[in-house]
C-alpha cells in the first residue's frame, strides 16, 4: 500500500522547511542585526583543539555548544549585542501520561494471521490500530542577551571567537576604539552554573545591559541583586510535522501542567557599578565582570507531573548561584577546566600534520577549504564528538537527545525526543571506546525508567510479560508505539524492539570494564526484561521457528508480491540479530553470574529455534523474511547490517554472513548525511575497508546539508548531533577494534592510505585494556596495552596475532613485529 502518511523522504523535507520557518521567526536581539564592521581579524588561536571564526555567529548552527550535562548554551559572540541561549536537560512539554492501547492487543492475531497469508499491505494498515499517542518535546529554556555600550564606533579590530576544547571554554575577543575586550564563557560541571568573564582593557570601559528571555511562557523580575526570570514549558506540544489546530497548547495555572523553571542571573563587577531592575541588569563603567547563571526545573521524575507534583525550581536555582558567588573566577575556572580535562585528556589522536594554511583558517572556511585533506581537522571533528558526549551526558543528566542538550525552538525536528531505532544508541558509541564510559550512566538511567513504563506496555499492548520499549521515548519515559492512534506510520511506529537494542549497551558496558557488581545489580535485571518480553513475543513463523511477527525493518519499505508498499511482515534480520545479541549476553551473564539455570535453558532453546539470517539469490544479506525489493535502494537506516556494527554476530568466523553484509552496504551506497554516513564509518571499519572509511569522513567534512554546518555539528538537515557521536566512534573504530571472539584486541584494523603516519592514545577495549597505538608508513610501529582486569590478550595486527597475559594495573609494549616487552 502507499502510506497515508507522507514516506519518510518527503517527511524529512517537511520538517526540514519547517524549521527554516521557524528558525525564520526567531525574535532578533540576535547578533545577526549588529552593523559592526570586521577589520583585520585576530590570528589563528596557539590551541589546535580549538573551534575558531573571524566573525560572530549570524545563525544558530554557526553559534557555539558548551554544556555541563544538564545545563546548554549556544554562545554567538556577536556585538555590540550577544545572544547565549540556553537549554536545560529536564526541560520537556508536557508530564507522563498513559500511552498503551489495549487495542493493540486485539488486533495483534489478525495482524499475525495477515503477515502469514502474505497480505502485508493489509497488515501495514492495521498497524495505525497498535499505536499510542507521539512523545513529548524538548524545549529551548531562554536566551542571556548582552547588549554592550561601545560608544557610536562600528569597526572592530582583532576579532576573534573560538571553543577551546581543551578547556571546554568559549570566548571572543576583539578590539573597539582601541580598548580591547575579552569575554570568556563555560558551564561548570562541578558548580553547575553558566559563567561569562568579561573583560575590558581600559579601566571603567565595560558597559553593557543583561536580560533574560524565553520563547516559552516567562516574567522577569528583580531579586536581591539578581535578574530572575520564571518560566512555564507547554502542558503538550505536537511534533512539528503534525499538521492540526493548537500544536502547543499552556495550562495558564502555574501548578496545572507543564514544567515550571527558572534562571537566576547575578553579575560580580570589579569597579564600576551594577543596578538590577524587572527588566534587566545593567553594568556602567566597570573593568572587569563576572556573570553567573544558575538554572532549575521542577521535574520530579519520569512518573511526576512537574506542574502538579513537581519541585520549586526557585531554591535550587538560588542555592546553585549563592554557592558559585563565594567562589572567585579563577577558582570557578580553575575546577571547570580540571573537571572537563579529567575526562577529555584521556584520549589523543594525531593522524598526521595539517598544511600550515589551514592551521591559519577560520574553521568554517578550513572545512570548506581542505576537509578531510587536513589530518588535523579529521582528528579536531573527533575531538569534538568527545566533547560534545562530555558536555551533554554527565552521571546524573539525562542522556543526550537527537540534537545532545542544543534546541533553540519549541517545535524541534522530531521532536528532539530520544529516538531509538538507531539516534540515541548512536549518541553512546563513542563512550566506551573512547574512554569516556561513565557518559554512558544517563542513558542506563533512561533504559530503568522505560522498561518502568515499558512493562505495561507489554502485558496491555501485546499480553507479553517483561518490558518491551518502541521507537520514540521521552523525558517520561514513553514505551508505547508512537502515531497519535492511527495518524503515524507503521514503518517507524511499530517497532518493539528498542529494549533489546539499548540492552546492548548495558552488556557492552560490562564487556568493557568487566565489573560484575554492574552486571549482576544493575544490567542484568533490565537485560532479562527485555528477553522475557521477546520470548513471549516470538511466534511460529510457518516453519516451526521462532519469529517476530508484526515486524518492521526501521524505517524502510518494501515492494509485495502484489505490487504495493508496505514496511510490515515478520522476521526482519534486524529483530533476529538484536534478539541473537540480547539472548546470547543473557546467557553468557547467567553463567558468569552463576544464577538463573532454568531461565537461561528457556533462552538456550529459543536462540535454537530462533530464524535465521538469509543470504538472498543476488548474495545480499536480507533485510526482510523474504527477498523482498526495497522500494528505496539507498535508504538511510542499515537495519540489516547490524549484526556487522553496532553487534558482532556478522565476524570474521561467519564469512559468508560477513560477504553479504559487504555486498548489502555496496548496493546501498555512499549517499546520506550525519548519523547515515557515520554508521557506514563503522561498518566499513568492522569490513577492514579503511579507505572507505575515509571516503565516508571526506563526504562528513564538507559543509553541505549532507556534512556538517559551520560549527561542526553533524547535519541532518538541519542538524542532528548523532552524526558527530558515530562519527567519533568509527574513526575509534578504525584504529582498533575488539569486538571477535577469544578477547582479541586488533591494530590498526581499517587504517586508510591517507594517514601514513600517526598514533592515538587512550582507546579502550573490551576486557579491560586501554591502548596507544603509533604507525608509520601505514605499518604499527608500537602499541601500549595497559589492563586494568589482568586478563590474558591476544593482539593482532595485519595477518599476525601474539597472545600474553596480564596482570591488573600491568602494562605492555607491543614492538612492530608484535613481541612483546612488559613495561615497569
Ligand atoms: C529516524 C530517521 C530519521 C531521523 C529520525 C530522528 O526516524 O530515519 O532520518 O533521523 O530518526
Amino acid at each position: 500500500m502507499t502510506p497515508r502518511n507522507p514516506t519518510t523522504p518527503i517527511r524529512n523535507r517537511l520538517i526540514w522547511l519547517a524549521v527554516v520557518l521557524a528558525i525564520a521567526t526567531i525574535p532578533t536581539s540576535d547578533a545577526q542585526t549588529q552593523a559592526s564592521t570586521f577589520r583585520d581579524p585576530a590570528p589563528a588561536p596557539d590551541q589546535p583543539l580549538a573551534l575558531w571564526y573571524d566573525h560572530p555567529a549570524g545563525a544558530w548552527l554557526e553559534a557555539l555548544p558548551l554544556g555541563n550535562g544538564r545545563l546548554g548554551a549556544m554562545v554567538y559572540g556577536g556585538l555590540p549585542a550577544d545572544r547565549i541561549q540556553l537549554n536545560d536537560d529536564t526541560l520537556w512539554s508536557g508530564g507522563p501520561k498513559d500511552g498503551d492501547n489495549p487495542e493493540a492487543l486485539k488486533v495483534l492475531p489478525e495482524m499475525r494471521r495477515l503477515i502469514l497469508d502474505g497480505k502485508f499491505a493489509e497488515a501495514h494498515q492495521l498497524g495505525t490500530k497498535m499505536m499510542g499517542p507521539y512523545t513529548q518535546t524538548y524545549l529551548p529554556m531562554g536566551d542571556l542577551t548582552l547588549d554592550f555600550k561601545h560608544g557610536d564606533a562600528t569597526e572592530v579590530h582583532g576579532y576573534r571567537r573560538m571553543l577551546d576544547l581543551d578547556r571546554g571554554v568559549a570566548s571572543v575577543q576583539y578590539t573597539v576604539e582601541g580598548v580591547a575586550y575579552t569575554r570568556e564563557v563555560f558551564i561548570s560541571h562541578p558548580a553547575n552554573v553558566l559563567i561569562v568573564r568579561l573583560t575590558a582593557s581600559r579601566p571603567g570601559a565595560l558597559a553593557f545591559k543583561a536580560r533574560l528571555g524565553s520563547r516559552l511562557h516567562f516574567r522577569t523580575r528583580a531579586d536581591a541583586g539578581s535578574l530572575v526570570l520564571r518560566g512555564k514549558a507547554p502542558a503538550h506540544v505536537d511534533p512539528i510535522d503534525y499538521q492540526r489546530a493548537n500544536p502547543i497548547i499552556y495550562d495558564a495555572d502555574e501548578h496545572g501542567e507543564g514544567m515550571n523553571f527558572e534562571c537566576r542571573l547575578k553579575a560580580i563587577a570589579e569597579a564600576g557599578a551594577v543596578r538590577v531592575d524587572d527588566g534587566a541588569l545593567s553594568v556602567e563603567n566597570a573593568t572587569a565582570v563576572t556573570l553567573i547563571l544558575s538554572a532549575a526545573t521542577s521535574f520530579n521524575g519520569f512518573d511526576k507531573s512537574p506542574g502538579k507534583a513537581g519541585v520549586d525550581p526557585s531554591p535550587i536555582a538560588a542555592e546553585r548561584l549563592a554557592a558559585a558567588i563565594g567562589k572567585s573566577y579563577d577558582a570557578l575556572l580553575r575546577d571547570h577546566v580540571q573537571d572537563h580535562q579529567s575526562l577529555s585528556r584521556r584520549a589523543t589522536i594525531d593522524l598526521g600534520p595539517s598544511p600550515a594554511e589551514a592551521k591559519a583558517t577560520p574553521t568554517d572556511r578550513r572545512v570548506k577549504a581542505f576537509g578531510a585533506s587536513d589530518p588535523g581537522l579529521v582528528a579536531l571533528h573527533f575531538q569534538y564528538g568527545r566533547y560534545l558526549l562530555i558536555a551533554s551526558s554527565r552521571p546524573g543528566s539525562q542522556p543526550p537527545t537527537l540534537q545532545g542538550i542544543w534546541n533553540d525552538v519549541i517545535r524541534a525536528p522530531w521532536s528532539s525526543n530520544y529516538t531509538v531505532n538507531i539516534n540515541t544508541e548512536m549518541n553512546m558509541w563513542p563512550a566506551e571506546v573512547t574512554n569516556l564510559a561513565e557518559c554512558q550512566e544517563p542513558l542506563f538511567g533512561l533504559i530503568r525508567e522505560v522498561a518502568v513504563r515499558g512493562r505495561k506496555t507489554a502485558r496491555v499492548n501485546y499480553g507479553c510479560g517483561g518490558w518491551v520499549s518502541h521507537h520514540n521515548i521521552d523525558l517520561w519515559r514513553h514505551s508505547a508505539p508512537v502515531g497519535d492512534f492511527g495518524h503515524g506510520d507503521a514503518s517507524w511506529a511499530l517497532w518493539p524492539m528498542s529494549g533489546p537494542w539499548l540492552c546492548q549497551h548495558l552488556w557492552q558496558h560490562y564487556a568493557f570494564n568487566g565489573d560484575t557488581a554492574f552486571l549482576r545489580d544493575a544490567a542484568y535485571p533490565l537485560m532479562k526484561g527485555s528477553a522475557e518480553f521477546c520470548l513471549d513475543y516470538l511466534s511460529d513463523d510457518g516453519h516451526g521457528r521462532l519469529t517476530t511477527s508484526p515486524s518492521t525493518s526501521p524505517e524502510n519499505f518494501f515492494v509485495t508480491p502484489d505490487g504495493k508498499h508496505s514496511a510490515v511482515s515478520m522476521g526482519c534480520s534486524m529483530d533476529l540479530e538484536l534478539i541473537h545479541d540480547l539472548f546470547t549476553h543473557c546467557i553468557a551473564a547467567t553463567k558468569i553470574l552463576k544464577i538463573d539455570d532454568p531461565f537461561r535453558a528457556r533462552l538456550e532453546a529459543a536462540l535454537a529455534k530462533l530464524a535465521p539470517l538469509q543470504i538472498a539469490p543476488d548474495g545480499r544479506l536480507q533485510e526482510w523474511f523474504r527477498p523482498f525489493e526495497e522500494t528505496e535502494v539507498h535508504h538511510r537506516h542499515l537495519s540489516h547490517l547490524w549484526g556487522l556494527y553496532p553487534g558482532d554476530q556478522i565476524n570474521r568466523d561467519t564469512p559468508d554472513l560477513l560477504a553479504a553484509a559487504k555486498k548489502s552496504l555496496d548496493a546501498r551506497g555512499d549517499e546520506g548525511s550525519g548519523w547515515s554516513t557515520a554508521w557506514k564509518i563503522n561498518v566499513r571499519a568492522r569490513l577492514g575497508d579503511g579507505d572507505h572509511a575515509y571516503a565516508l569522513i571526506k563526504r562528513t567534512l564538507r559543509l553541505d546539508p549532507q556534512g556538517v554546518c559551520p560549527n561542526l555539528f553533524g547535519s541532518h538537515p538541519p542538524f542532528q548531533i548523532d552524526g558527530n557521536f558515530g562519527y567519533t566512534a568509527g574513526i575509534a573504530e578504525m584504529l582498533v577494534q575488539s569486538h571477535e571472539a577469544g578477547g582479541e584486541i586488533h591494530l590498526l584494523p581499517a587504517l586508510p592510505r591517507a594517514w601514513p603516519a600517526g598514533q592515538v592514545k587512550g582507546l579502550r577495549a573490551r576486557g579491560g585494556f586501554e591502548v596507544d597505538v603509533a604507525w608509520n608508513d601505514g605499518l604499527l610501529t608500537s602499541a601500549t596495552i595497559r589492563s586494568r582486569l589482568g586478563r590474558p590478550v591476544v593482539i593482532r595486527s595485519g595477518s599476525k596475532a601474539a597472545s600474553f597475559i596480564t596482570q591488573p594495573g600491568s602494562a605492555h609494549m607491543v614492538d612492530r613485529d608484535l613481541g612483546i616487552h612488559r613495561k615497569p
